[in-house]
């Protein structure tokens, strides 16, 4: 198909604005010509997805389908627009009808169907997955409400709702045709038929998933994936009878259930909560989709023998753990395969990615509630949990394993045990991570069947990451680099090595970079109010608050620098600023004292006159993809700071090497491959090692007496308890790391322990800033060798190593 000229396009948003809006191009709002933009590139999309699905249909082409709770989209018309390569005539068509392009697109909402990493690297592979043209599909909900808006009042996080659909449902298809039913609570009973025993599962409620199709285009292709988006509805109508006999609130409640399923995302990212909403949400989008993909499976003619050759499920972490029970259902009740020939086809269909080793993110459901809820999936898991537990104690004969390895244990159901049993691999998602899987949280099962374990390293879609958000940066690598190859082939970029020396290169490399800074100053004013200054250092941490990822260690840090910069005025000769944003769980009362906490150090530094031109701290409000987009490249220090061990992979540490800003950090999850592409001369490593964190809570760890040997931190902390020049005091954090409170043991994430070398860290990194010349070329080296970490490879080794699907080279 024919791409669109400025002509054609500016004609098509025009006819579009008018048949939707009535409205011409001069009056319509910004809102508006969003929707109607939005719209155009939808029907373009959806011409070629009906091309893509034919064909492969006639090739009979195995397919994926990635299953997640989360997809964090975030905007799409400035990357559909590039990925069809109509970016060019978008602006200028925008530009003709009176409009300037940058507001267009910044007054897209984000779609923030997820909370984080685990979210956005959904997102990210289904950009990847269409570009190598794999005939996959992503599933997952259509939830009204995305991730909270966070805004900071005095200080402190306040969530507000995010109704992202008013602009954004302007990108959904919805696909009614394909609604599928699904059924919560009831009872189930045998009924002999014709000599058949038949499971007949009655009563309860029923829900019905309907889609709504995300049409998603790939770079450089006419290949098109679907993002499919279930939407929950109420089966019955509101009972009319039921008003009329004034049992008003009764007659409707049955369609609030249903609907409330499909309301909102739960905001904790790497946190487990066994909430029944929850296991609702789960079931509700895995029975939906395991339907829609048996139907499509058996209405191409082919045998279900088969099903695992023609289709595989990979699962975003466990959320969507039910896909196992749920296949075998499908298969027994419905299809009227016996258990062997189920199992055989499941356990071969399904893998499983690992997103993290926190304990208290390890999904584990109570028996009575999952009883309750899903009958028959209940009775298939005791049945999996059975056979499995044999067949470990028949290879292992020791009590403590078959524990360990249990998916029904003590009232519970494990999501990740069951996973490992029913699937056919399972992955970590950096090396490290994967490491500590195979060794220790899953240890037992790797034993067992070490067949199943794989590492594939995340990675981040880079024309996104970088060419569409660094565009001068894009135009340097294209240059270079002799083509915009790179593009398609990431690893061009090592090309990039040979200008190391190269004065003028990194000359332009800076330029671009202050560029950024002061575009995004300019920015952050006119959203914010806030004045940076872009000769500083821009000293960036952004990703979820959580007390792994030591944003705390980051302020402790700050706070030991204003300390110094009161008692020598000299102290500081490099202008330095501290820029964070994170979002907290609600719930998370820790994670909030820290925001806050943040925001009185910003205050207390803003106001001392000593600090002025020399150390900033900001704190970013609501933190999201977008905003993203804009920090990223006018980054110069990358914070990946968690204890080593914690992080799995990180994806963040990505996206900022490939835009040129050096990490500061711990060899954790994905840092550690890069330092394996960087050395040590090309970031700046500090802390412990995994094994030297382990060693250390195996010996006893002793907070207390690193606080009283080293000063600078004892001042620190000590002016962290006291508080600052608005009054608040934070003696719960300092009780938190140096004594221990609320019954967790002292310094948990071993802050202490990593201080000193976090500062010489630090320290290093300021010294180096001041040489321009080495700073640049580590800035190279890194951009030069952050290929590795685009999502193309990552997906290329998904498709290698675990489903074992063509893709385009
Ligand atoms: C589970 C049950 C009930 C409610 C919520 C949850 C839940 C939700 C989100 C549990 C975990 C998450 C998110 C986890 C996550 O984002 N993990 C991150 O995944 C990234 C992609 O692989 C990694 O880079 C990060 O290291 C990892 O923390």
């Amino acid at each position: 198909m024919k791409n669109f000229t400025t002509e054609t396009l500016q004609q098509a948003i025009t006819d579009k604005l008018m048949i939707h809006f009535g409205k011409a191009p001069e009056d319509a709002t910004e809102a508006e010509i969003v929707r109607a933009c939005a719209r155009v590139m939808r029907d373009r999309i959806a011409i070629r997805g009906v091309e893509t699905r034919t064909k492969t249909r006639k090739q009979g082409d195995k397919q994926v389908h990635y299953l997640s709770l989360e997809f964090l989209m975030g905007r799409s018309l400035m990357k559909n627009a590039y990925n069809l390569g109509s970016l060019k005539m978008l602006n200028e068509a925008l530009t003709n009808m009176g409009f300037t392009p940058a507001d267009v697109f910044e007054a897209e909402p984000d779609a923030a169907l997820g909370n984080g990493g685990l979210g956005r690297l959904a997102a990210c592979y289904i950009d990847s997955m269409t570009t190598l043209e794999i005939p996959a599909t992503g599933y997952s909900i259509c939830y009204d409400l995305g991730i909270f808006k966070q805004k900071i009042v005095d200080g402190q996080q306040v969530e507000l709702p995010d109704s992202w659909k008013d602009v954004g449902e302007a990108w959904l298809l919805p696909r009614p045709e394909d609604t599928k039913w699904v059924r919560f609570g009831g009872t189930v009973r045998d009924q002999w038929d014709n000599g058949y025993l038949h499971i007949v599962h009655e009563g309860g409620q029923v829900v019905r998933a309907v889609p709504c199709d995300m049409e998603i285009a790939g770079y450089d292709t006419d290949h098109v994936n679907t993002l499919r988006l279930w939407d929950a509805q109420p089966t019955k109508q509101v009972d009319m009878s039921m008003y009329s006999r004034g049992e008003y609130m009764k007659a409707t409640e049955e369609e609030a259930m249903a609907e409330v399923i499909a309301k909102v995302l739960y905001p904790e990212d790497n946190h487990y909560e066994g909430k029944s909403l929850r296991l609702k949400q789960q079931y509700f989008f895995v029975s939906a989709t395991v339907q829609h993909i048996v139907q499509k499976h058996v209405e191409a003619g082919r045998p279900l023998t088969n099903f695992h050759e023609y289709n595989v499920i990979q699962i975003n972490d466990t959320h969507p753990a039910l896909v196992v029970p749920e296949l075998m259902r499908i298969f027994i009740d419905e299809a009227g395969l016996d258990w062997e020939q189920a199992w055989d086809i499941t356990t071969q269909a399904v893998a499983y990615t690992n997103h993290t080793v926190l304990a208290e993110a390890l999904e584990r459901w109570p028996q009575d509630l999952f009883q309750t809820l899903l009958p028959r999936i209940w009775q298939i898991v005791q049945e999996i949990s059975n056979r499995w537990q044999a067949k470990v104690d028949n290879h292992f004969h020791n009590h403590s394993i078959t524990a360990d390895m249990a998916i029904v244990w003590n009232g519970e159901i494990r999501m990740a045990n069951l996973c490992i049993a029913g699937g056919m691999a399972v992955n970590g998602v950096s090396g490290l991570h994967s490491e500590i899987l195979r060794k220790d949280v899953f240890k037992n099962a790797c034993n067992m069947e070490p067949h199943k374990f794989k590492n594939v390293t995340n990675g981040i879609d880079h024309r996104r990451w970088l060419s569409e958000i660094n565009p001068e940066m894009d135009s340097l690598i294209c240059e270079l680099t002799g083509s915009n190859r790179y593009l398609s082939h990431a690893d061009d970029m090592m090309k990039l090595d040979a200008f190391a020396d190269d004065k003028t290169v990194l000359a332009k490399l800076a330029e671009i970079k202050h560029a950024n800074k002061v575009r995004f100053a300019k920015h952050a004013k006119k959203t914010r109010g806030v004045i940076l200054n872009p000769d500083s250092i821009f000293d960036v941490q952004v990703k979820r608050l959580h007390e792994y990822k030591r944003q705390l260690l980051n302020v402790v840090h700050i706070i030991s620098l204003y300390q110094k910069l009161q008692d020598d005025p000299n102290a500081i000769t490099v202008p330095h600023t501290f820029l964070f944003g994170a979002k907290a769980a609600p719930g998370y009362q820790v994670a909030k004292r820290i925001i806050h906490l943040i925001n009185s150090l910003s205050d207390e530094i803003d106001h001392n006159p000593a600090c002025k031109g020399k150390l900033q701290v900001v704190f970013l409000e609501n933190y999201r993809v977008s905003l993203a987009e804009q920090l990223i490249p006018a980054s110069e220090v990358s914070q990946q700071i968690s204890t080593a061990g914690k992080e799995a992979s990180g994806t963040g540490n990505m996206k900022f090497m490939m835009n040129g800003a050096l990490t500061v950090g711990t060899l954790d999850g994905a840092n550690v491959e890069m330092h394996g592409l960087l050395g040590d001369e090309n970031m700046f490593l500090f802390g412990l090692h995994a094994h030297e964190v382990e060693q250390l809570i195996r010996d006893g760890y002793d907070p207390q007496r690193i606080y009283q040997e080293n000063a600078t931190l004892h001042r620190a902390l000590d002016a962290l308890r006291n508080g600052f020049r608005d009054g608040v005091r934070y003696d719960d954090l300092y009780q938190r790391l140096v004594y221990g409170n609320h019954g967790s043991c002292a310094d948990e994430y071993l802050l202490l322990a990593d201080f000193a070398d976090y500062a010489k860290a630090e320290a290093r990194m300021s010294a180096t800033y001041a040489d321009p010349t080495a700073w640049n070329k580590m800035s190279l080296h890194n951009i030069a060798r952050s290929g590795l970490f685009s999502a193309d490879r990552s997906i290329a080794d998904y498709a290698e190593t675990i489903w074992h699907t063509n893709y385009r080279k």
